[in-house]
């Protein structure tokens, strides 16, 4: 009888989440529900998840476990005879654990377990398009860009152009989806639902986008860049934008604006924008322009696909989440918020019984911003205690941390990481500011750990 329970619910929390939820949890009217897990709902947590819930009295009620609570789900939904969770990556050079969470655009993520390694390595750095994938260069030495604008004088340049005019640097830096997160806002907001896996952290060698300006002369008009590369919209029409973003002249002079013709010390492979692309670290990834051929300096905020209404943009006054939202209520979103991972163990681990030493470990960033500290908690953020954090390589690299986190006993344990910002902010329990394309999701990471 409880071996048949301990199964379904299992299941039920596999398929359906929020049922399961109510069937340990109550009706969501049910205010019993306020408060913490106890009596009947814990007993049912504790044979679903496997083994006893060690800091069960301060689990929230209502909290789906770790356990369950994961699971990067694909944007359209399987066809009823394909097997259900999440679908793997079968592309060219690229990590089968990959999570494919579109495929018209491609889009996939990387599980945060993943993300273990100090340099993303490219066969597991994330992917996002959101139009058709060109064709690979024939002749990447041959690839031309403009700039051309609010420039005293227009460059049209090619690559190895590029490589010989102009000094190259390479640093370690972060570029992360603008949309990470989304997956945790409730209720669901529109566009791929990434966990916290649209993040990489990788080497780039390019050129200071800022050198390439200055080539040109900025006028003193010059307000905001405008990018263009060669993607093409997936309906096929020719007369429609894929993307076209751009950042404030300040933000692209930055020394760590790049334009980058290499990741991880190797030519950019096609799918991630080779043969030249754009790298704006700490802001969305929609700035970081693939396939770049022109940048259009202008002489007010740009406004091509990708700018306007709620795209990359985030509410200034909270609105009630799940609402229509007012165009006028939101800024476009620059530097990207803090954030943590935990990317070993991986979400889920089995530990033999008796181990009372679990060692940890991850990465934090914030976009333009550094990490202070990462903290963790084993008790459902009751107690919280330090990680060894690390420096970073240079600006906008990730900071990798450790731990090692001593255990009362055998049982069920979720650790939840808590990064806070040099500025002093930390990540949510829950994510807030809801808006309509799911923008800053940034709570706190938290994987399940069974031991015995
Ligand atoms: N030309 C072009 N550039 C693009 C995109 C795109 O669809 N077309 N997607 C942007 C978005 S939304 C992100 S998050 C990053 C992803 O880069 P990656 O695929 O190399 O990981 O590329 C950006 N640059
Ligand atoms: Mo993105």
């Amino acid at each position: 009888m409880a071996g048949k329970q301990e199964r379904s619910l299992e299941e039920l929390y596999r398929d359906d989440p929020e049922r399961a939820d109510a069937v340990v949890f109550g009706r969501r009217t049910d205010v019993s529900r306020r408060g913490f897990l106890g009596g009947a709902g814990l007993g049912a947590m504790t044979a679903a998840v496997g083994g006893t819930i060690v800091y069960g009295p301060s689990m929230p009620a209502g909290l789906v476990p770790a356990a369950f609570a994961q699971e990067a789900k694909p944007a359209t939904p399987p066809a009823a005879a394909e097997p259900k969770g999440p679908q793997h990556l079968r592309f060219p050079g690229k990590d089968e654990s990959l999570v494919v969470l579109g495929e018209k655009p491609l889009v996939a993520e990387t599980p945060e377990h993943l993300l273990d390694d100090e340099t993303t390595p490219t066969a597991k750095f994330f992917i996002r398009n959101n139009g058709q994938v060109p064709e690979a260069a024939k002749d990447p030495g041959s690839w031309k860009l403009s700039v051309d604008g609010e420039v005293d004088s227009k460059l049209e340049l090619t690559l190895a152009e590029l490589q010989k005019r102009f000094q190259p640097k390479t640093y370690r830096m972060v570029l992360e989806c603008g949309g990470n997160g989304r997956s945790f806002f409730t209720p669901q907001a529109r566009g791929n639902q990434w966990t916290n896996g649209g993040a990489g952290c990788a080497e780039w060698t390019g050129v200071a986008l800022a050198d390439v300006l200055k080539a040109a002369g900025l006028k003193s008009s010059a307000v905001y860049t405008a990018h263009y590369g060669t993607d093409v919209h997936l309906s096929g029409d020719p007369a429609k934008e894929t993307l076209s973003r751009g950042v404030p002249v300040a933000k692209a002079n930055e020394p760590h604006s790049l334009i980058a013709w290499a990741l991880n010390g190797e030519p950019l492979p096609n799918i991630h924008g080779g043969p030249l692309r754009l790298v704006i670290p700490g802001w969305p990834g929609s700035a970081s322009h693939k396939w770049l051929s022109r940048i259009w300096v202008r002489d007010k905020e740009h406004d091509g696909q990708g700018m306007k209404s709620f795209s990359y943009r985030v509410a200034i006054n909270p609105m009630v989440p799940g609402g229509k939202g007012d165009p006028a209520n939101f800024r476009i979103l620059e530097s990207m918020p803090v954030r943590s991972i935990i990317s070993s163990p991986a979400n889920g681990a089995k530990l033999a019984a008796g181990t009372r030493e679990l060692r940890l470990r991850g990465a934090a960033w914030a976009g333009d911003l550094e990490v202070r500290r990462v903290d963790l908690s084993i008790d459902y953020g009751a107690t919280w205690m330090p990680t060894e954090l690390g420096a970073p390589k240079n600006r906008y690299d990730w900071q990798r941390w450790a731990a090692v986190v001593k255990l009362p006993s055998d049982g069920y344990f979720e650790v939840w990481s808590r990064a806070t910002d040099s500025a002093g902010k930390s990540q949510p329990h829950v994510s807030g500011s809801w808006n309509p394309q799911g923008y800053g999701g940034n709570q706190m990471h938290r994987i399940a750990v069974l031991v015995g």
